[in-house]
């Protein structure tokens, strides 16, 4: 990923880490906006989540490159949300095969993206937009804590088995 004139951050659950192209974002703890933003994107699309990326993008020279968000700390059973802020950007989506998909990601608007280890997305530079534009994507990301207590259900499971 290309992180000139972009900007991050996040805010999750307490002591989430979510790594991504070799960088491992510790989440800061949820403060009453972000609350309050993620429980009304809850209701809008019935997943749950526990972390949030944000992505400030300075201009339209600002842009995030081709690439899934395939990681195995994600639950792929979940859809990201992208909820979009300021200037409208597109996204374009493709897949091997596929005819590729442009989406404009309007100001207010929620984008649900599902099948994340198929298709790849990006946000390409747009030079002729000159405001900011954020984006928040709401995840769920597997605690190491959650982890290891699948691991131990399982292995309780299969040894009383
Ligand atoms: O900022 C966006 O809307 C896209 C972010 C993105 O593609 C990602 O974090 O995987």
């Amino acid at each position: 990923m290309d992180m000139t004139l972009r900007k991050s951050c996040s805010y999750g659950d307490m002591d989430l880490e979510y790594e991504y192209s070799g960088h491992c974002e510790l989440a800061l703890p949820w403060n009453r906006t972000m609350l309050k933003i993620k429980s009304d994107g809850e209701k809008k699309t019935g997943f749950e989540y526990n972390f949030v990326l944000l992505n400030f993008y300075e201009s339209g020279h600002a842009k995030i490159g081709a690439h899934k968000d395939d990681k195995p700390s994600l639950d792929q059973t979940v859809d990201i949300a992208t909820l979009s802020f300021g200037a409208c950007r597109d996204m374009i989506f493709s897949k091997k095969g596929c005819k590729s998909v442009r989406q404009a990601l309007e100001t207010g608007s929620l984008l649900l993206m599902h099948d994340q280890k198929e298709w790849t997305h990006a946000i390409p530079p747009q030079p002729c937009v000159k405001e900011p534009h954020i984006s928040l994507t709401f995840r769920r990301v597997w605690s190491s804590l959650q982890q290891s207590l699948d691991e131990m259900e399982t292995w309780l499971f299969d040894s009383t088995m």
